[in-house]
């Protein structure tokens, strides 16, 4: 179906294309065939009418399933709010988004918005409205390496689009069950995770946590996760032989470590796909179904995406020169909202949009991704995590009076978030519950550690090479 089609439907299973099953969408137990979740759905698009985005509180539930595509069908920007966010960013994204109501229920008690309840047998009463396809479809929110996080606009365009670049690369189709049990607030876990399923007509399941038994007992086909999920699974050999049987294991969202990608190979008798992207760009890069799988490789570009490696003379870098990697895609974000000049200083003069990630394009066009630019932005368990944003919230306490962030390597979440802080009176003080509530548990430092100084250079500014963990 074609994406800039404003006639044609951005999610056919919905619309009967693929006939029904029974139990097509399982979110944590809960199954629900795609005509009860369009129904559904449908009811409550009924309610959003003149509603400017609508958040969800974006548990691993059915019920965020049919909150975001009731606003995808009612043409409402959703605003897919972290299950588990703190106050202080809960608060930044309801502000930022404008969302001017809660889609399904949450425990929070201080939105400040009303919330829409999802009715649990609620039949259909209206007619789905045309929406063109240039509209924005989701609001993700993602870190910097300083500030609250931005708002990514994706349009509904972009998405279709990416989800089509993908499904003919790994010849995803309705014959597959997807399973997966990533976070529903982010490109991996949502768009990919759900919004691909009703595209392509795969059934999926959601194993709400993304175990290794959990992924062993769905028996699916396509397999998603990010390294830490494929690094556990390989940790429990019984587990991973289970997943012999699947057509796909797809990873993605950090460097899958090449030992994984080997123990992978063994155990699960196939080596995994691996593919790359942002939620600004959604993803533009990945190995195929029917190609080479590479240790330490991302492949090549998707179909209608083109990517460039620029050296530090401004030019373009060798064949297996690092450089900073630069795309162009269709499947591009519409912006940070609010953000003009943050979004056009993200693109190069002749409209590139400068990753930060630091990459090489093999003789034969494979791409590594060999880092990112920037040691402020921290790669956690595949969630990412702005080093400026955490000292922020430490700094918050009123007895701490510096903080400086670090990803520290960490053999099961690729980074581990660690914070150095100087402060007073700060004996018995938890540091990372107070950031958890604050931000979200995701991005609580791992380990924090009290010191009399930060290591600063003549200029003031923090040197975070210096600081190593005792
Ligand atoms: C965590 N815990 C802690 C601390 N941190 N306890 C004390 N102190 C801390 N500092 C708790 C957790 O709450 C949890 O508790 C338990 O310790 C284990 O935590 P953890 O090791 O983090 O494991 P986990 O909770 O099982 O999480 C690992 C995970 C998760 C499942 C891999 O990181 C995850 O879902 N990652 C996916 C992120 C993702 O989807 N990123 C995609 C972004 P309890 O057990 O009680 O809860 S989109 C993207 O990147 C682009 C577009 C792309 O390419 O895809
Ligand atoms: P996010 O915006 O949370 O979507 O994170 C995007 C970042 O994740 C990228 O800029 C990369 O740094 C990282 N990333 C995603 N996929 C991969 C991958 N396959 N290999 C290495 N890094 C990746």
């Amino acid at each position: 179906m074609d994406p800039t089609d404003p006639g044609a439907p951005m999610l056919p299973a919905l619309h009967g294309a693929f006939g029904d099953r029974p139990d097509a969408v399982r979110v944590a137990g809960e199954a629900c065939s795609w005509e009860s979740l369009a129904a559904r759905a449908r009811a409550a698009a009924g309610e959003l009418a003149g509603a400017g985005a609508v958040a969800v509180a974006a548990t691993p539930t059915l019920d965020t399933v049919v909150a975001v595509v009731a606003g995808l069908l009612a043409g409402v920007p959703v605003v897919p709010v972290p299950a588990d966010s703190g106050a202080v960013e809960r608060a930044h994204i309801l502000r930022d988004s404008g969302a001017t109501c809660f889609l399904g229920a949450h425990d929070w008690t201080d939105t400040g918005i009303p919330t829409v309840p999802l009715e649990a047998g609620a039949a259909s009463s209206g007619h789905d409205v045309a929406v063109a396809p240039d509209a924005a479809a989701l609001v993700m929110y993602t870190s910097g390496t300083t500030g609250a996080p931005k708002g990514v606009v994706v349009s509904r365009r972009a998405v279709a689009a990416d989800l089509d670049m993908l499904a003919e690369a790994w010849a995803w189709d309705a014959d597959d069950a997807l399973v997966h049990g990533l976070p529903l607030f982010h490109v991996h876990g949502l768009v990919l995770g759900v919004l691909g399923a009703l595209r392509t007509g795969s059934s999926l399941v959601h194993t709400g946590r993304p175990t290794p038994a959990a992924y062993a007992a769905a028996q699916g086909t396509l397999y998603f996760g990010v390294p830490t999920v494929w690094s556990r699974v390989v940790a429990e050999p019984e587990h991973a032989r289970a997943l012999r049987s699947a057509r796909l294991l797809v990873s993605g969202s950090a460097a899958l470590p090449e030992p994984v990608f080997e123990a992978m190979s063994l155990l699960c008798g196939q080596a995994p796909v691996e593919r790359y992207g942002m939620t600004e760009t959604l993803i533009t890069i990945s190995t195929r179904a029917d190609g080479e799988r590479r240790r330490g490789s991302v492949g090549l570009p998707l179909r209608g995406v083109r990517t460039r490696v620029v050296g530090e003379d401004g030019g373009a870098a060798a064949a297996g020169a690092v450089g900073a990697l630069e795309v162009q895609t269709p499947t591009i974000f519409d912006g940070y909202l609010h953000r003009p000049d943050v979004t056009a200083s993200s693109f190069t003069t002749d409209s590139w949009f400068r990753t930060g990630d630091a990459a090489l394009v093999e003789a034969d066009g494979f791409h590594r991704i060999v880092g990112r630019e920037s040691t402020d932005l921290i790669k956690s368990g595949g969630y990412r995590i702005g080093a400026g944003e955490v000292e922020d919230a430490l700094l918050a306490h009123p007895a701490v009076r510096e903080a400086a962030v670090v990803g520290v390597p960490d053999p099961d979440l690729g980074q581990r978030i660690v914070a150095f802080v100087v402060g007073e009176s700060l004996v018995g003080v938890d540091l990372a519950e107070f950031v958890a509530t604050r931000l979200s548990v995701h991005k609580r430092p791992r380990r924090v550690h009290v010191v009399d100084a930060l290591p600063r250079n003549a200029m003031g500014k923090v040197q975070k090479a210096k600081l190593v963990e005792p």
